[in-house]
């Protein structure tokens, strides 16, 4: 218990007992009086007066619990595992997935989405080479791979798409080893090349980051951008079998300094995957081995000790862009579906206006905001809206159009625009319609901007809201592109 609560305690067991002991004090004052009367009244009187206090205690007690028992919070139990979270995320993306309507980036999005589930569940550790052209990443993968299967040759851009092998583990479990094209290529086709080759870098559970020799600047962005981002990455020396032992030091000395805020030491390894020829004596060529085996060290012991976390904060970043892709193709589509549903009840309500007679700016406001349209555009969001609500919102929307003069503001604007004159502009049907037309399109468009909010009007309510729309909907090319379908429209 806290400090002030102990004093307060106290004063009040102090009070209590005073109070208790005066109560007792009048009590046997009242009971000797009463008992010089009659016994008997004496004890019935002290009976009730017992009765009462009892009573108020148990009254007092209630109200005290009520007050002051421990509240019973709702706990909800949020993931916590890193792999439990990386499922919530991914079921989350998945859904924003199965959403998007546009068949062909709603395949390329899933593609990647079931990709992800099947590594999670299959436990495939995704390792990436990565790097400059030519730094023998093809030969790196071959030497991992164990057989010669990709081409190596002496000249940048030799590897055109990224190629990947399975290396299979004991339990199940597997490596999938992707080689993937050099960056800095030149010409278009090797600025693609570099982009799937960063594409695939991203989607790494470990990258090996290849280089034959000092950090390039060209290496060094990429590499410092990918460890900010998280990947976890080697950094691999290769082709060392070109350099004295002294140089290699040396060189592997400078890479650990340049690296220091990027790498721990232990994961700048150096590597020959295809050391140059030997010639022997008696002229013949010996192809020597490869040197990959601190290297394969290396992966083995992440693969044993970080394996889980890193793929799990792995599927985590990739489920994360996926569905930051997703919403964003999402909320294209929203607005498209939304615009097309305004431009559909803009023309409604404006055929009848047109057709009645008489002038009717005062109920061109009210008019405009429709109901059903609130309701369709609520759906397109996600949102059920009711009747009785969007009732209330058409009529909290009709009353700031009206406080705002938008109706009349519209209509003036519309018939210089027709090049009517003020005067008989009222009275013209075409303006009527338009302006009807034109306040609809406000309106929904104000609901557009409220449903996207997630149902919020903003700092600048709703006031704010339906002025901006006005303002946006007056540019004068766009007033010019409207009128001319009006007249298209209505001109009938
Ligand atoms: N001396 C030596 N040469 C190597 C070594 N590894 C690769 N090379 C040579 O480096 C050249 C390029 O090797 P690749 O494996 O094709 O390089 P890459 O990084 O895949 O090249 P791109 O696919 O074009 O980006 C080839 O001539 C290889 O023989 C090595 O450990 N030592
Ligand atoms: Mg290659």
């Amino acid at each position: 218990m806290r400090r002030p609560y102990i004093l307060l305690a106290a004063i009040a067991t102090l009070i209590s007992l005073v109070l208790l002991l005066a109560t007792v004090g009048s009590l046997a004052q009242l009971y000797s009086a009463t008992a010089a009367i009659s016994p008997l009244l004496a004890q019935l009187v002290l009976a009730i007066v017992l009765l009462l206090l009892f009573a108020a205690l148990a009254v007092v007690a209630r109200y005290a619990w009520l007050f002051l028992r421990p509240k019973r919070s709702r706990t909800i139990t949020l993931p916590t595992a890193p792999d439990e979270v990386a499922a919530v995320s991914l079921q989350a993306a998945q859904q924003q997935v199965g959403q998007i309507e546009d068949e062909i980036a709603r395949q390329a999005l899933a593609i990647r989405s079931e990709e992800l589930a099947k590594r999670m569940a299959q436990q495939t550790f995704q390792v990436v080479a990565f790097g400059l052209g030519s730094t023998g990443k093809t030969a790196l993968v071959n030497a991992l791979v164990g057989e010669m299967a990709g081409q190596v040759a002496a000249t940048i851009g030799t590897t055109q798409k990224e190629h990947t092998y399975r290396i299979a583990l004991e339990q199940g479990k597997e490596i999938l080893l992707t080689d993937t094209p050099g960056l800095l290529e030149a010409g278009v086709l090797g600025e693609e090349r570099a982009a799937t080759a960063k594409a695939l870098a991203a989607r790494a559970d470990l990258l090996l980051f290849v280089i034959d020799n000092d950090l390039h600047r060209a290496e060094y962005e990429p590499l410092q951008m990918l460890m900010k981002m998280g990947k976890r990455s080697l950094l691999v020396f290769n082709k060392c079998d070109r350099y004295l032992p002294a140089e290699k030091e040396q060189i592997l000395k400078r890479l650990r300094e340049r690296t220091q805020t990027l790498l721990q030491p232990e994961d700048i390894i150096a590597v020959s995957a295809l050391p140059s020829p030997v010639s022997l004596p008696d002229g013949t060529q010996l192809q020597p081995d490869p040197e990959i085996n601190p290297l394969i060290k290396r992966v083995l012991t992440i693969l044993k000790k970080e394996s889980g976390a890193l793929m799990a904060s792995n599927v985590l970043l990739q489920s994360e862009q996926l569905s930051e892709e997703a919403r964003t193709l999402l909320s294209t589509q929203r607005q498209q579906q939304a615009e097309t549903i305004v431009d559909r009840y803009q023309w409604v309500g404006a055929g009848v206006l047109a057709a009645t007679p008489l002038p009717v700016v005062d109920m061109l406001a009210t008019a405009a905001v429709n109901t059903q349209m609130v309701i369709e555009l609520g759906r397109v969001y996600g949102i059920e809206v009711s009747i009785e609500e969007a009732k209330a919102l058409a009529i909290s929307l009709t009353k700031t159009m009206a406080g705002l003069s938008i109706a009349k503001g519209a209509m003036k604007m519309l018939a210089v625009g027709l090049q009517v004159n003020i005067a008989t502009a009222v009275a013209s049907k075409l303006v009527q319609g338009a302006s009807a037309a034109y306040l609809t399109r406000i309106a929904g468009k104000s609901f557009i901007t409220y449903f996207q909010a997630n149902q919020d009007w903003g700092d600048g309510g709703i006031q704010a809201v339906v002025a901006q729309q006005y303002q946006l909907n007056r540019r004068d090319e766009f007033v010019k592109q409207f009128l001319r379908h009006a007249v298209e429209r209505l001109g009938k």
